[in-house]
This record gives structure tokens, sequence and C-alpha cells, in this order.
């Protein structure tokens, strides 16, 4: 949103509310409210725009769950926005102006990421993680058949001019960044030359990619060298077969114990990012998957019951099978609740595999097993792992509750 805050007229009085970090006023009554959500928060974004209806607000709405299912959201918006915004927002502030705005706006065709001005950092309410967040790249060249990001970006892969992102990273005052791109080693060229180019602003950063990215020493590289600490790398399975089925095959589960190694050599922390309930899955999973992650010493994971996301292959191919089981939205956070049938295990298994896996790895036992194999950047890692530990630990007393 601070993004497409910077977009709007200098004479438009803008507030932003980022609800995991504030309530909203609701004696504030503005005449255009703009919600951007994920699929779990659809149901909640609606009932918000019920109420700001009632106080007559013009409700528009963008974003991942909009632009999956754009015939729900304008259900409950008067204005949708499907997929990228850039140039139609400005378009529709200024038909409110005048009374005349469209119903939908749908970008057409690819639209140039050059001279977006930088998001407005006045508007960043969040500073418990990160002391700026922005983006470099837009988009992934792969199809992952659980992923969103194909659907949202259409137009492949797009990248900001390095010099425009280099001014945005040096702008933040604080040290740690978070370049929120997909897949930040997709174009590899580009991103070494960006590594370069801000490596003299002497600041920490982190990033997702593909595991990809330690195939290629120089972006390795490259990166530490400008500051990386750490990348949230999307393993999502040990196994080849999981892999082969989700259209990830290009992931050689063989190799990641090498590549995993060549991250750590470079002083880069890893967050592993897991997924569980793949059709070969079997209840083995868990645990070889544990018993992995420990043995190469990775500092980080983030374990996801595999969601079906509306509009992805994924979906489609469930849903064409008989196997989704509900389509409460808010079901379908990847953590608390399993949303379609699984194969090899039950509904039950898996989601005690899911809580197995998040206790062990973020017990005191295997933060210090992987902490004394990989003593990668501990002063950063110990405590996002204890943090990670201490939040798992009040989920569980709050399922109990
Ligand atoms: C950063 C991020 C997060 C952060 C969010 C931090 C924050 N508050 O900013 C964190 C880590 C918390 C997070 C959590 C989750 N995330 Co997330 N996240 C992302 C990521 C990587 C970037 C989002 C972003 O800032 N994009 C940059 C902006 C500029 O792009 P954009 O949102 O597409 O917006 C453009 C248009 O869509 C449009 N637009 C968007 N909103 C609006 C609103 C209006 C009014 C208008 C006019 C236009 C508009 O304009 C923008 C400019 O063109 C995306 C992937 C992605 N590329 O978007 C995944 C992604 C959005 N996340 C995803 C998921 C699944 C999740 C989780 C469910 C994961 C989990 N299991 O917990 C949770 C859900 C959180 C929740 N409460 O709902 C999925 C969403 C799938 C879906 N169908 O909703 C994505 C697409 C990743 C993926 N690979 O599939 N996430
Ligand atoms: S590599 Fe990552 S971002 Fe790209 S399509 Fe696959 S899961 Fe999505």
């Amino acid at each position: 949103m601070p993004y497409l805050a910077a977009r709007v007229p200098s004479d438009w009085q803008v507030t932003h509310v980022d609800e995991e970090a504030e309530d909203i006023d609701w004696t504030d009554h503005p005449d255009v409210v703009g919600i951007t959500f994920h699929t779990p928060s659809a149901f909640h974004a609606y009932r918000l725009a019920e109420r700001f209806r009632l106080q007559g607000a013009c409700i528009v709405m963008g974003g991942p769950h909009v632009t999956l299912l754009p015939e729900e959201a304008g259900r409950h918006a008067d204005v949708i926005f499907i997929g990228e915004a850039e140039g139609l927002w400005e378009e529709f502030l200024n038909s409110f102006e005048t009374g005349s705005y469209r119903r939908v706006y749908r970008q057409a065709g690819p639209r140039s990421l050059a001279c977006a001005p930088m998001a407005r950092k006045t508007l960043f309410h969040r500073h418990d993680f990160a002391s700026g967040v922005l983006f470099a790249t837009r988009g992934c060249p792969n199809d992952c058949d659980f992923c969103s990001v194909v659907l949202m970006y259409k137009h492949g892969l797009r990248k900001r001019p390095i010099a425009e992102v280099a001014a945005e990273f040096g702008s933040f005052h604080g040290k740690r960044i978070i370049f929120w791109d997909d897949n930040i080693a997709a174009d590899k060229k580009y991103a070494k030359e960006l590594f370069r180019t801000i490596t003299p602003h002497h600041k920490w950063w982190s990033s997702q990619a593909t595991i990809h990215a330690a195939l290629d020493d120089e972006f390795l590289d490259a990166a530490a060298g400008s500051g990386c600490k750490q990348l949230f790398l999307g393993l999502e399975s040990i196994s080849q077969l999981s892999m082969n089925e989700a259209g990830k095959g290009f992931n050689r589960v063989e190799d990641y114990a090498r590549l995993l190694k060549r991250v750590h050599a470079h002083g880069i922390a890893v967050q592993a990012g897991i997924v569980f309930g793949f059709d070969n899955d079997t209840p083995a999973i868990f645990k070889d998957t544990l018993d992995f992650l420990e043995e190469a010493g990775v500092q980080n994971a983030t374990f996801n019951i595999l969601t079906p996301y509306p509009g992805t292959p994924l979906y489609q191919r469930l849903d064409a099978q008989g196997r989704i089981l509900t389509r409460d939205w808010r079901k379908y956070n990847g953590r608390t609740d399993l949303v379609f049938q699984p194969n090899q295990m039950s509904a039950e298994e898996l989601l005690a595999g899911y809580r197995y896996a998040n206790r062990r790895f973020y017990s005191l036992r295997s933060v210090a097993k992987r902490m004394r194999r990989s003593p990668v950047q501990m002063w950063w890692t110990l405590p996002l792992n204890l943090a990670y530990a201490a939040s798992w630990a009040s989920a569980q007393w709050g399922d109990r509750g």
C-alpha cells in the first residue's frame, strides 16, 4: 500500500492501516477505502468493506485474492483491480474526482517498472523485523503448480532499473532491509549487477530465491559482499517425487545438502521453505525432513501445509478429483487447517506431522544441534529461532484454550 500511496495526487490525504500492527479508526470517514489481502483474509476484508460501505465510502479492492477470484471480490467492492495497478490506479483516482470511474480495472499488457516512485516511508508501520522493504523484480519465470505468483504477474519476470532500486535501498535509514522479490535469483546477471551496485550502502539484507541461487558462486560472492545475511530458499520437499508432481522438478533433492553447504560457506544463513502434503508424501516425510534439516544445519525453516490457492493448477486438479474439502478461505492459511483430502495419509496424520515438525525444529535441542552444525550468522539466527519457538509455544497454548 505505501507503493500505491506514492501514486496518489498530493492534494489527497492518505491514511494507511496495517491491521497486523494497529486497529482501524472507525471515527475516520474516508471517501475511498483501498483494501489489499491474501486469500486467508478475504472474508475479513469483505466484512470491513461492508462496514465502510455503510459509512458511504467507495470500496476499492486489489491484490492476490482479487486477481485470482475477481467475480467473488467484485460482489464486495465498488471497484476491483485485476493484476498490477500501476497506471490504472492513477487513472481511477482522477476519474473518482469527476465521478466517472469504472468498476473493473484490468492490466492488459506488461507495464514497465521504470520510474516507480519510492514507497511512502512514513506509512510503514512495522519496524519489528526490518528497517525497510522494497522489491527489485516482480514475477518468476517458473510455474510451480501450487504458486499464485504466476497467475498474479502474467507478464513473467520484470525488473526495475538497477539505479532506481539502489537509490531506494540506500534511502532507508536503518540497517536491515528485505527484498520481497519472489525469486531474486531469477535473472542472475541482473542480480549480480544489483548486488555490486548496493554494496557501498553497507546494509544487511535478506530475500527469497530458488535453491538454484547456490549453483553460482559469483552470485553468492556478490550477494554476501553486498550484505546478504539470509536467503529464504524454496526447498519445498526432500522428496523428488513430490517436487516432480508440483512442477518443481528443477529442484534436485540430491543436490540440496551440497548447495546448502555452499550458501553457508558464504556466511549466508538459510531459511528453508518446506511444504507437507504432496500426493507423494507418506507419513515418513515429517521425520525424514527434520533429520535432513538438522543434519544440514539449516538456520530457520517455515513449514506450510500444502494449500490449493484458488486459480492455481493445484486447485484445479484437486477440485476435478473432488478432493477440495472446504472453500472457507479462512482455512487457507497453510498452518491451522487442511483444506483438501490428502493422498497417502489422513488429514489428522498430516496436521499432526506438521505440528511435530514445528515442535521438533524449534526445540532447544534442535536449535543447538543446527547451530553447532552450521554456526552461520549465529547472532541473527539464534534470536529468530527463539522468537519462532516462543510464537509456536504460544500458538499451542492458544489451540488448547
Ligand atoms: C511480503 C509477503 C508476505 C508478508 C506480508 C508483509 C506485509 N504486510 O507486507 C508476510 C510474510 C507476512 C506474508 C504472509 C503470508 N503470505 Co505472503 N507474500 C508476500 C510477497 C512475497 C510479496 C507481497 C508484496 O508486497 N508484493 C508487492 C506488491 C506491490 O505487489 P502486489 O501485492 O501484487 O500488488 C500489486 C497489485 O496486486 C495491486 N494491488 C494489490 N493490492 C491492491 C489494493 C488496491 C486497493 C489496489 C488499487 C491495487 C492493489 O497493486 C500492486 C501494484 O501493481 C507475496 C508475493 C508477491 N509477489 O506478491 C506473497 C504472497 C502474497 N503470500 C502468499 C501467502 C500464501 C501468504 C501466507 C498465507 C503464508 C502462510 N502460510 O502463512 C501468509 C498470509 C498472511 C495474511 N495475514 O494473510 C501468497 C498469496 C496467495 C493467495 N492466494 O493469497 C503469495 C502470492 C506468495 C505465493 N508464492 O503464492 N506474505
Ligand atoms: S520458483 Fe517460487 S515464486 Fe517461482 S513459481 Fe515456483 S514457488 Fe512460485
